[in-house]
C-alpha cells in the first residue's frame, strides 16, 4: 500500500449531466484528498495529445471528438492505492456492463460516453495530468 495521486476526468456527458459533483463526493467519501481541480476544454490538439496511447485504434478519432465536445472537470486526487482504487470506483469501460456500486454502472450506459476517466498507471497520470494541468 502506498499513497499515490492519479487523475480523474470528468467527461463531457458527466459534466453535461450536472453529475461532476456527485463524482467527486463519491471519491471524497471514500477519503481521497483533492489536490487540484480545473474545469478544462479539450482541444483537438490536447485531446489528441491525451489519448495518443489510442492513436492507431480505429475508435481515437470519435474518442477524440468525444471528449472535446464540451467543457470537463479533472482533478488530481491523492490517497492509498489512488491508481488501482480509482480504477475499481469507475468500474469497467462499457458503462452498459459496469457492475452497480461503480460510477459507470450507477449513471450511464454508454461506451464512448462513459462519464468518467482515471488514469491506468503511475506513468499515464504524469502524461495525462502535464496534458491538462501543464
Ligand atoms: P478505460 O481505461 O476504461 O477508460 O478504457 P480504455 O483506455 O480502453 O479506452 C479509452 C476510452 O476509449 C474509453 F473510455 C472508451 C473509448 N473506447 C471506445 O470508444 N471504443 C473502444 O472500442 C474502446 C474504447
Amino acid at each position: 500500500m502506498a499513497v499515490e495521486q492519479t487523475l480523474i476526468v470528468v467527461k463531457p456527458d458527466g459534466f453535461r449531466r450536472s453529475l461532476t459533483g456527485r463524482i467527486l463526493a463519491r471519491f471524497e467519501e471514500k477519503g481521497f484528498s483533492i489536490k487540484n481541480l480545473r474545469h478544462y476544454n479539450f482541444t483537438k490538439d490536447k485531446a489528441q495529445e491525451f489519448y495518443s496511447v489510442h492513436k492507431e485504434k480505429p475508435f481515437f478519432n470519435d474518442l477524440v471528438s468525444f471528449i472535446s465536445s464540451g467543457p470537463v472537470v479533472a482533478c488530481i486526487l491523492e490517497g492509498n492505492n489512488a491508481v488501482s482504487t480509482t480504477r475499481l470506483m469507475i468500474g469497467v469501460t462499457k458503462s452498459f456492463e459496469a457492475a452497480p456500486g461503480t460510477i459507470r454502472g450507477d449513471f450511464g450506459l454508454g461506451f464512448t460516453d462513459n462519464i468518467i476517466h482515471a488514469s491506468d498507471s503511475p506513468e499515464s497520470f504524469i502524461k495525462e495530468s502535464r496534458v491538462i494541468f501543464g
